[in-house]
């Protein structure tokens, strides 16, 4: 890991980051190309990306629903009770998001307010391979379950492993998870063409409204692309974790944490924020411990050689101001007072306080979703919720009286702007009501 060892009065800088995730010209130009060829040609695009990228002839592309039962059946019964607890602690948490539609009536009866509608449909990405995270079909597909979805699809390139050949291509764990969290259909495409199926539609595959979920860049780049067409969660970087700790935390503890962290990606961020030097030192040795006994040592090394980042504070203040320059996904306040550190935090995805709160927690069970702003994004966005399923109209319904009390406003407005029409629409009700006659 890296050190930067900050003076007295001295702040991190935002530049003093790495930051990755910019897509390269060449992936977003090849997206483009699949894109319109999926708009143009359909099934047939989409089968001739599947021979191409995945290897694999699809005759139908919508996998049986007797592939999600058999999923069922095939993962270990600990590992469904897993999946069903997380499911009910994520439902949970995710149905105090709900909002409801609202609305007010002035004292002239005039009523305002705000209707909250699901969005019909919702289309979920689920990565192949390695990233395929069953936690993760149960962050996605849940809340726009919640959020009261009709028809939630799901789309993931199909693995040419015989061990999958009952779930059609489809890990069990991964099919287990999308049948307990509620998922509609599921097709057996992944990649760029996916993102295009589920945006623009083919002939099997019903377009959706909003489509979700990780995928490599070229998926990045599609949904980027289609986004505007249908609406789409953010474009994720690689994970983050930021640690702040006092001598209070255990070294070893907090080595985990970042190691939790640097496991997923060679391109994962981990930052230590401490006013400790010696206990930084304490860290590293204990990181050095563990990963030579990790599975994923590699990766993991690989991560916090190049992406790791130590910053020496000279106070809790600066300490935590860092925290907000670095905006990370995950935040660890691990201190002796971290409860009393939670107002200074103004940047961070999920933000996990005290020692007990180990960040995979969030990643599984605790409740909160685990798709987060990356890449410094936390200064404007947030978590996936319900509110990424819904949208909201406003509504608006006049009574004589109010028409009265708002017409003399909206004309002299209209008016001012030109716009003869609108003085029109609304002095022609004006008239009615005052002379019993809407005619000029
Ligand atoms: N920490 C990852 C989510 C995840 N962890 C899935 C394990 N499985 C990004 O928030
Ligand atoms: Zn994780």
């Amino acid at each position: 890991m890296k050190t930067i060892t900050l003076a007295p009065g001295e702040r991190l800088r935002a530049g003093q980051l790495i930051r990755k995730g910019v897509l390269p010209d060449a992936v977003v130009a090849s997206a483009r190309s699949i894109v319109e060829d999926v708009r143009q040609r359909g099934d047939d695009a989409l089968r001739g990306y599947s021979k191409q990228f995945d290897g694999v002839e699809l005759e139908g592309l919508r996998l049986p629903q007797e592939a999600l039962e058999r999923a069922l059946e095939l993962v270990s019964p600990s590992f469904r009770a897993a999946l069903e607890k997380a499911a009910a602690q994520i439902r949970a948490f995710h149905e105090r998001e709900v909002e409801q539609s609202w609305f007010t009536t002035r004292a002239d009866g005039t009523m305002l307010g705000v209707k909250v509608t699901p969005m019909a449909a919702a289309g979920v990405y689920v990565p192949g391979g390695r990233a395929q995270y069953p936690s993760t079909v149960l962050m996605n597909i849940i809340p726009a379950k919640v959020a009261g979805v009709g028809r939630i699809v799901m789309v993931t390139p199909p693995q040419n492993d015989p061990q999958m050949s009952e779930t059609g291509g489809i890990s069990p764990q991964t099919l287990a998870a999308a049948r307990i969290a509620g998922v509609d259909e599921i097709y057996t495409v992944g990649g760029a063409q996916a993102i295009a199926a589920l945006a623009y539609g083919t002939e099997s595959i019903e377009k959706v409204d909003v489509i979700t979920g990780p995928g490599n860049a070229y998926v990045a780049a599609a949904k980027q692309l289609v986004s505007g067409d249908v609406g789409i969660d953010m474009v994720a970087g690689p994970s983050e974790v930021c640690v702040l700790a006092d001598a209070t935390a255990e070294p070893a503890v907090v080595a985990a944490d970042l190691m939790a962290q640097a496991e997923h990606d060679p391109l994962a961020a981990c930052y230590l924020i401490t006013c400790d030097a010696a206990f930084a030192a304490e860290v590293e040795r204990a990181i050095e411990l563990f990963v030579a006994q990790s599975p994923r040592e590699e990766i993991t090394r690989a991560s916090l050689d190049n992406e790791g980042t130590i910053v020496i504070a000279p106070d809790i203040a600066t300490a935590v101001d860092a925290v907000n320059t670095v905006a990370p996904e995950h935040l660890e306040l691990h201190c002796e007072d971290a409860l009393g550190l939670l107002g200074g935090i103004r940047n961070a995805g999920a933000i996990f306080v005290g020692a007990w709160s180990s960040e995979p927690l969030g990643d599984y069970v605790a409740g909160p979703n685990h798709t987060l702003p990356t890449g410094g994004t936390a200064l404007f966005s947030s978590p996936l919720s319900v509110d990424d399923f819904v949208k909201r109209s406003s509504v608006v319904c006049y009574t004589p009286a109010g028409l009265l009390s708002d017409a003399p406003a909206t004309q002299t407005l209209a008016e001012g702007e030109g716009l003869w029409a609108h003085a029109l629409s609304v002095g022609l009700r004006r008239r009615k009501l005052e002379c019993g006659a809407a005619s000029v």
